[in-house]
């Protein structure tokens, strides 16, 4: 069933799709034979949407160290299923590296060796699988082969993920899943409200009352449009052995979370209290909102801010605000502030910039999110 996408290895670095029910290698140069000094090599993979990179490893044999300094391959996952790119480790002894999936659609792989000391290198074999992170404003999910019949015994968990501070409305258009309608013990699929194994599941199968719910939908009927709570879904998909169907098409887009906006000061309304999502208390994980406040013309605009609570962390990665001097993200900073705020800032014209974000994706995480009110004068 599997045919090859390439005949050969790939040589010192690549950009490889590797498409569904295909398989290639990547192989250091000159495999089996050892590979050169110097060497600076780069892959990076892209699988289908809705699939994820599998890494299977044939062969590795570097020059070994405690700490890989010399020759070593370094792993990049791409961030929640984009090409932002996550250091997950760098490898060189034997065993080190076992089989790898991606979290999304990409990965990177980078191979550098110094100038002495060789070994036979690696060979490491590419799939891809269904699963992993499904990012966007808006698309679609759909089963393995869709609108083919889907293989048996598969068992794919895909999280949705739009923007932080949206959240998602989504819509099964069709759906074909071979199972006994009243249990869904065979084919059957799980939707959570959140991105993992504890979210609660959606209780939405249109097969079965209100107290007959077990999380699981199958069968023919579509079940009804629904939102999340957040900006994250979690979808499970799992076939036995025997009998098959389409599967599913899902479809999703976020809506707005009313965080954010633009503001006109006028003469009558020239005090505005601002403040993150829910305040006081916590907003939801990964919140990220935008204000453009624009004054009169020719007055400044001021901001006070009365309090400041995020998670501290230098540089303020994890949480802060954020404020420029003009009407976008691109505008001259002011400042990013995370703890211990000035008071009053103020823009040079009439028109200020301010971005509250935090990136905990869990709400489970055990931080405190933050929480600020301020007002423009
Ligand atoms: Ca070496
Ligand atoms: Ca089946």
């Amino acid at each position: 069933m599997l045919t090859p996408t390439h005949s050969s290895a790939v040589n010192c670095g690549q950009n490889i799709f590797i498409g569904e029910n295909n398989y290639t290698y990547i192989r250091s140069p000159d495999f089996p034979q050892n590979y050169g000094d110097n060497l600076n090599c780069e892959w990076i993979i892209q699988s289908p949407p809705n699939m994820r990179i599998k890494l299977t490893v044939l062969t590795f044999s570097l020059e070994s160290t405690r700490n890989c300094y010399y020759d070593n391959l370094s792993l990049y996952d791409g961030k929640y299923g984009t090409q932002k790119w996550n250091k997950t480790g760098r490898y060189c002894r034997r065993n080190q590296l076992t089989t790898t999936f991606s979290s999304g659609q990409f990965m990177k792989l980078s191979f550098k060796t110094d100038s002495s000391i060789n070994n036979r290198g690696f060979n490491i074999r590419v799939t891809a699988e269904c699963g992993g992170y499904v990012t966007g404003s808006s698309g679609q999910l759909t089963s393995p082969g869709y609108p083919n019949l889907y293989p048996a015994n598969k068992n794919c968990v895909w999280k949705i993920r739009t923007r932080p501070s949206t959240k998602m409305r989504f819509q099964f258009v069709d759906m074909d899943v071979n199972s006994t309608e009243a249990s869904c013990s065979q084919d059957y699929m799980i939707l959570r409200n959140g991105d993992n194994s504890n979210s609660p599941f959606f209780l939405i199968n249109p097969h079965q009352g209100s107290s007959e719910q077990n999380g699981h939908l199958c069968g023919s009927f579509l079940p009804a449009i629904t939102n999340t709570s957040s900006n994250l879904l979690f979808v499970k998909f799992v076939s036995d052995a025997t009998g098959s169907g389409r599967g599913f098409r899902l479809l999703f887009e976020e809506i707005r979370n009313g965080c954010g906006g633009r503001i006109l000061l006028t003469n009558e309304n020239s005090e505005i209290d601002i403040s993150s999502p829910n305040y006081p208390n916590s907003p939801d994980p990964e919140t990220e909102c935008e204000w453009i406040v624009h004054g009169l013309p020719g007055k400044k605009v001021f901001m006070d801010i009365e309090r400041l609570d995020v998670k501290y962390t230098s540089r303020c990665t994890l949480a802060g605000l954020e404020v420029r001097d003009g009407g976008s993200q691109y505008s001259n900073i002011i400042g990013t502030y995370c703890r211990d705020p000035p008071h009053t800032l103020e823009s040079t014209d009439n028109i200020l910039y301010i971005r509250y974000y935090t990136n905990s994706n869990s709400p489970n995480n055990g931080f405190k999110e933050g929480s600020f009110v301020f007002s423009f004068t």
